[in-house]
Formats: C-alpha cells, sequence, structure tokens
C-alpha cells in the first residue's frame, strides 16, 4: 500500500472538525479530565447524554497517575469500590474496606471506558470564560492550551451546553470566573468560594459528596473543586470520594436533564 501524506492530513483535519462541530452544543460541558469529571462523564453518557469534556494538558486523569508522592497507587473505600467494579479495574484488599488500584490501569480503564460510551474528550483545550445567558451558566469559551502557554493574543471559541461541570481539581477555575470575572455569589453560605482546608482523609471524604452540586445556576461542582468550593479538607491519595463525587453530580444532572 502507498501512503499518501496529504491523505492524512486530510483525514485528521476533517474528522476533528467534525467532531469539534459535533459537540458544539451538548446535554453537558465538563471543564477538566481528572478523575472526577471522567466519572460524571462516563455515568452521564451511560444514560445516552451529550457529553463533552475539555482537558488543558495534553494527557488526560488529572493528578490520579502518580498516586502518592509518586509511588503509582491509589487507594478506595468500601462505598467506591462499585464503581471501579463497574469499569473493570482491579482492586486489592489491602485491609478490611480500603483497596488499593494501581493508578495508571484506573486512568487508563476509566478513560477508555467513558470515551466507549459515548463522552468526546478535547485535550490541549483550556477553558478560560464562560457565557452566562439571564443570569445561567450557557455554555464554555474555550482556547488551545498553546496559546494560553505563549501568552498569544488569539481570540477564544464558544460552545453552548445545557450545564456545565466544573472538575478542574483544587483550583475550581470555572467557580473563581463566575466570582472574580463576573463578581457573581455562589451558593454557599458566604456567595464566596470557601477554600480548600488542610489534609485530612476522613473529613474530606466526608463532606466531598454533599459539596458535590450546583453552586451557581447552570453550573455543579464536582472533584477536588467541590471541597474547594465549600471550605472542606483535602484528602491527599484517597480516591474514592472523587470517583463518589463524579456520580454524584451525574446523577443529579440526569434529574435535571429529565
Ligand atoms: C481545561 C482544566 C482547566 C481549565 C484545570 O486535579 P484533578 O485530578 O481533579 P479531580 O477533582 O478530579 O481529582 C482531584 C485529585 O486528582 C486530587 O488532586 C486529590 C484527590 N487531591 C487530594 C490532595 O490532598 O491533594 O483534574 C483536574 C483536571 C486536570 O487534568 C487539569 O489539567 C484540568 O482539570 N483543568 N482543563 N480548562 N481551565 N483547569
Amino acid at each position: 500500500m502507498k501512503l499518501d501524506d496529504v491523505l492524512i492530513s486530510k483525514a485528521i483535519t476533517e474528522e476533528f472538525t467534525q467532531d469539534f462541530l459535533k459537540f458544539m452544543e451538548v446535554d453537558v460541558a465538563i471543564v477538566g479530565a481528572g478523575p472526577s469529571g471522567m466519572v460524571t462523564g462516563y455515568y452521564l453518557a451511560k444514560k445516552k447524554k451529550k457529553v463533552v469534556i475539555f482537558e488543558r494538558k495534553l494527557s488526560v486523569g488529572g493528578g490520579m497517575w502518580g498516586g502518592g508522592m509518586m509511588f503509582n497507587k491509589i487507594v478506595v473505600q468500601e462505598e467506591a469500590k462499585p464503581i471501579l467494579k463497574e469499569i473493570g479495574v482491579n482492586l486489592k484488599e489491602y485491609k478490611k474496606a480500603y483497596y488499593v488500584a494501581d493508578a495508571i490501569e484506573t486512568v487508563s480503564t476509566l478513560s477508555s471506558k467513558a470515551v466507549k460510551k459515548g463522552v468526546k474528550i478535547f485535550n490541549l483545550i483550556s477553558v478560560e470564560d464562560v457565557m452566562i445567558r439571564k443570569e445561567r451558566v450557557a455554555g464554555l469559551v474555550l482556547n488551545w492550551t498553546a496559546v494560553e502557554m505563549a501568552n498569544l493574543h488569539v481570540d477564544p471559541l464558544t460552545v453552548r451546553s445545557k450545564f456545565v461541570v466544573d472538575s478542574t481539581g483544587h483550583s475550581a477555575e470555572v467557580a473563581n470566573i463566575i466570582l472574580k470575572k463576573m463578581g457573581r455569589k455562589l451558593l454557599t453560605k458566604t456567595g464566596e468560594l470557601l477554600g480548600e482546608k488542610s489534609m485530612w482523609a476522613e473529613m474530606g471524604e466526608k463532606f466531598i459528596v454533599g459539596n458535590s452540586k450546583e453552586i451557581y445556576p447552570g453550573l455543579y461542582v464536582a472533584g477536588m473543586a467541590a471541597n474547594a468550593v465549600f471550605g472542606a479538607p483535602r484528602m491527599g491519595p484517597i480516591f474514592g470520594g472523587m470517583l463518589l463525587s463524579g456520580k454524584r453530580v451525574a446523577e443529579l444532572l440526569l434529574e435535571r436533564l429529565k
């Protein structure tokens, strides 16, 4: 078989453009392809919702690849076991109700299962702003991460979505845009972002599912960002809460999308 370089280029350009156009109007647009964002996407796509995830980095998986301090194992507790079982990640019971999984297997399996369920992930794209219409988040403003890194003055593009999920991790970037750029209040006690507290696995994991909810009309928060918004502790390398948080936000959104 003879290979045509330009045909290869055309295939990539056309297929990417078609996907990009297809996912410019979606049910849910998720910011960040860490564990919580990918779990949210997986459960929404399982119910046939149109879901897109935008990820700033080249790789998906957020902070999960490195386990704890680069020992690439993660720990999950009993409550989160069914999620990893469902997606097909091997678990080893370390002590009663403490399970250990391989970080690489978890990220690769979760991303594969999410994509195969229908989640579209665009990597190398950063969400730099939101669209607010009628006092509600109505979409995202995107640019290439390379543009952001090179500090180039290039205008962004937009996507429309019924709902947005902030699963950007510790930095809670979308919540911060709502506060700082738009001067709006969040659905927290003070209306402000309360800020993540010091590490305490038990409390961090206890509060995270309850903190995974709508924080501004049309905007939900999942994962570490949820504890950052509501002023709860970080939890270190136990990842059950991230998975349970993603699932919770998917369940809440499925109710709203009915
Ligand atoms: C596009 C963006 C943007 C943006 C960020 O940090 P993550 O892994 O997030 P979670 O919440 O799913 O998982 C948190 C977990 O990894 C963790 O850090 C834990 C448990 N810490 C505990 C502790 O004590 O430290 O993933 C977030 C993803 C990343 O891949 C970012 O690149 C991406 O979001 N992202 N993508 N546009 N504006 N901001």
